[in-house]
């Protein structure tokens, strides 16, 4: 046999063996854009409170504040940005108006703003420096515009809706590109209201005719996130406290939400019979107010309390928007950078390394035995490879073994969430004198899931999968030792 001819037999037996690469699983019915998962990828994002409520040392302001008290000394946005960007967070929202109706940039269509203040002697537009500081330190720019307005006379008529409309047509076209619009739930009740003084309500589910403003919102900005207690592209998790469920579903029934009128349960665990992707925010300030008061200097949240709130809602595949409000001075505390720092430093410290990386894996199955869903594929950092089952197996049992004993106590886990959430409980047991123990177990995993356990020391760990809406399917697995600086506190 000459050489080319051997060549020939030799590469057709080759590829003869070779399997030919099988198809990806079946997406869910209900899956995420590539934008929305872009998003998730965030994780940590951060809230700039900022108004008149800040030199009146207020939460709400009534809307009959004086555009004069409006006189930050040192306004500094890019000193947010760089607090922000240390801190690993993604993006800022700024409260370009608050419920008092008082408009961080000169809106052409009220007096109530900075216009009218001190600041720059009305020549200032602190929504234009926000969004410069923004693209200059690398963050998404979000803004708060409060579809409720205790300052405007004709809050409650339909003159007021042109007038927010006229508003949200400056914000969103003025400024460039804005990754965010927060549409706030709290609506009517008493207010200045041009002068009038006194109650006004509305019917929350026709007043603003939200799909009206969400088409136009789209419109003036097409890659834009929409935020509300009903999304329809991010949700309010229910709390202001951080916290998503320990069972999280980003898929929820757009039939059960109403803007202003969601129920808080419903929206802090999600729906797995959910009819649309809606990708939970865990909203929470790092003081106990959303606006700076001197006398909460004492009160910003510890490291540690900030670490814990990071476990309850980036590690509950929702993402964090942790308030920083600057003060008075328009910069962010030093109480706040200090804590903040420590924060980021926890976490890093906590979460850098990760064990399993390098280690083997195996599992009792995997899809036709290829290796486009071989179990290797939960350690190799990637987000859209992953180990799978053939239809129908369950448990699916992932075990990973470490080259030697080691400590650890965080478990990260991640669904291949483009092809939806499938997994609705599993189980963890860690090898400990040649018996499998188990240490943990779960409901929801989605694009992350971190848990905290009591420190293990061992050689093997299994995630056994016991129930999901759909084939098994998983596409990245941690192990971490946390820093022990996060349980001093
Ligand atoms: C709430 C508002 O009423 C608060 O003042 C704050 O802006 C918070 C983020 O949302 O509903």
């Amino acid at each position: 046999m000459n050489i080319k001819l051997l060549s020939i037999v030799l590469s057709l037996l080759f590829f003869g063996c070779q399997k030919p690469t099988p198809p990806d699983l079946n997406p869910n019915a209900v899956v995420p854009t590539p934008k929305l998962i872009q998003y998730q990828q965030m994780e940590l994002i951060g809230f700039i409170h900022f108004t008149v409520n800040t030199f009146t040392n207020k939460e709400w302001g009534y809307g009959d504040e004086s555009p004069q008290i409006f006189n930050p000394t040192a306004l500094d946005a890019e000193q947010w940005a760089q607090t922000a960007k240390a801190a690993g967070m993604k993006q800022l929202i700024l409260t370009a108006k608050h419920h008092d109706g008082f408009c961080l940039w000169p809106s052409q269509y009220t007096e109530h703003s900075v216009k009218n203040s001190p600041y720059k002697e009305g020549k200032g537009d602190v929504v234009e420096e926000f969004v410069a500081a923004c693209k200059k330190y690398g963050l998404k720019a979000g803004l708060y515009l409060s579809p409720w307005d205790r300052n405007h006379k004709d809050y409650g008529n339909s003159a007021y809706i042109t007038y927010y409309k006229n508003q949200l047509k400056e914000i969103l076209t003025q400024y460039g590109e804005i990754n965010e619009i927060w549409f706030d739930g709290a609506n009517g009740g008493d207010g200045y209201y041009g002068g009038a003084n006194e109650i006004r309500k509305i019917d929350r589910t026709t007043y603003y005719d939200w799909q009206k403003i969400i088409a136009f919102v789209k419109k003036l900005q097409p890659n834009i996130k929409i935020f509300s207690d009903a999304g329809p592209d991010v949700h309010w998790i229910g709390n202001e406290k951080g916290f998503a469920g320990s069972t999280f579903w980003s898929t929820i029934n757009t039939g059960q939400l109403t803007i202003g009128a969601s129920k808080t349960d419903y929206l802090n665990t999600g729906d797995p019979n959910g009819n649309q992707w809606i990708i939970g925010q865990c909203d929470v300030s790092i003081r106990p107010g959303w606006f700076y008061h001197a006398n909460q200097d004492s009160l910003v949240k510890t490291p540690q309390q900030l670490a814990d709130i990071y476990y309850k809602s980036v590690g509950r595949n929702a993402l964090l928007l942790l308030n920083l409000p600057p003060d008075k001075r328009g910069i962010i505390h030093e109480n706040d950078v200090k804590s903040l720092t420590g924060f980021k430093a926890i976490v890093d410290a906590s979460l850098a390394t990760d064990l399993a990386k390098g280690q083997t894996a195996s599992a009792n199955n995997y899809r036709l035995e290829h290796p486009k869903f071989a179990p290797q594929n939960t350690l190799d950092g990637d987000p859209m490879t992953y180990w799978s089952t053939d239809d129908g197996v369950f448990p699916a049992k992932l075990e990973i073994e470490l080259n030697k004993k080691t400590h650890f106590d965080r478990i990260m886990i991640q669904e291949p969430i483009h092809l939806g959430q499938r997994i609705s409980a599993f189980e963890i047991d860690v090898m400990e004198n040649k018996d499998w123990v188990k240490i943990a177990q779960g409901t929801t995993i989605g694009y992350k899931r971190i848990l905290r356990i009591p420190e293990v020391k061992t050689r093997k760990i299994r995630i056994r999968i016991t129930e999901a809406n759909n084939t098994v399917a998983l596409t990245n697995v941690g192990l971490y030792l946390s820093s022990p600086k996060e349980k001093l506190d």
